[in-house]
């Protein structure tokens, strides 16, 4: 009885682990071709109807398009500095980047050579240089950015490239997540700096990819991620693994049992 007494105890202690585990936050979110990374935070601009041009703003096609998208705010999560953020399974879905609904998509992980995109700076927020329409990432303060831009990070080939399997982005700084994983399918860890209190997810885009922010308004589609706040990026098994272990514990009590 002493002993099985002592395997309960055990069960609760682990039990209590499992639930630590799933506190940690993950969060399943789409992003539209709309949700421009340079408009995070943004809440003190005016969006104007995608019907009108935008001065000042990210830049629109001349006409309309078959689309007539209006840019939206990118999602946005409570983070800490210090915050560990990885995707939980490779992100998906499809994005038309071009006049016309359908047609050429792409995923996540962008088009082309990385580098084949070079997006300047926008209102406070980095430029981007890497793959053509990737999912990106943005860690902010709760203050709306504005001034000077910080130095845009460089996933070219020649330098992080989409392959790193950590990295540690400035306030304002756009980074690449793509499909959240490398090519040896290692999840990419992503880690908040200091004074982060804000995370976002959204697209990058401009006319041929290059040049100014823009040319949203014909963006239709979207990209499915799930993000992990701190979270095992094998969240999915980590509690199987845990129902295994407990499994196997409650055997062990079913032998002991038997024995005495
Ligand atoms: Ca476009
Ligand atoms: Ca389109």
């Amino acid at each position: 009885m002493k002993n099985t007494k002592f395997y309960i105890g055990i069960l609760l202690l682990l039990s209590s682990s499992v639930v630590n585990v799933s506190n940690a936050t993950v969060i399943n979110t789409t992003v539209d071709g709309s949700d421009a990374i340079w408009l995070a935070g943004r809440t003190d601009l005016t969006i104007p109807d995608a019907s009108a041009s935008w001065p000042g703003g990210l830049i629109r096609h001349s006409g309309a398009t078959p689309e007539e998208i209006q840019e939206t705010l990118p999602p946005e999560f409570s983070v800490s500095a210090g915050d560990v953020i990885r995707v939980l399974d490779p992100a998906d879905g499809a994005i038309s980047f071009f006049n016309g609904f359908g047609g050429v998509e792409f995923g996540p992980q962008g088009n082309g050579t990385p580098g084949s995109s070079s997006i300047s700076s926008f209102g406070g927020i980095s430029g981007y240089f890497g793959t053509q329409g990737a999912l990106v990432g943005l860690f902010l303060d709760n203050n709306i950015p504005n001034g000077t831009a910080p130095s845009t990070l460089n996933f070219s080939l020649g330098g992080l490239g989409v392959d790193f399997t950590e990295l540690s982005p400035g306030l304002g700084q756009v980074f690449f997540i793509g499909d959240g994983v490398t090519s040896g399918n290692v999840f990419q860890k992503f880690t908040a700096p200091t004074g982060a209190t804000r995370f976002f997810v959204g697209i990058t885009d401009a006319f041929g990819f290059n040049g100014a922010p823009g040319a949203f308004d014909d963006n239709d589609g979207s990209y499915r991620i799930t993000v992990g706040i701190n979270a095992i990026p094998t969240a999915v098994s980590a509690p199987e693994t845990a129902a295994l272990f407990l499994f196997g514990l409650m055997g062990m009590v079913f032998a002991r049992r038997r024995r005495s």
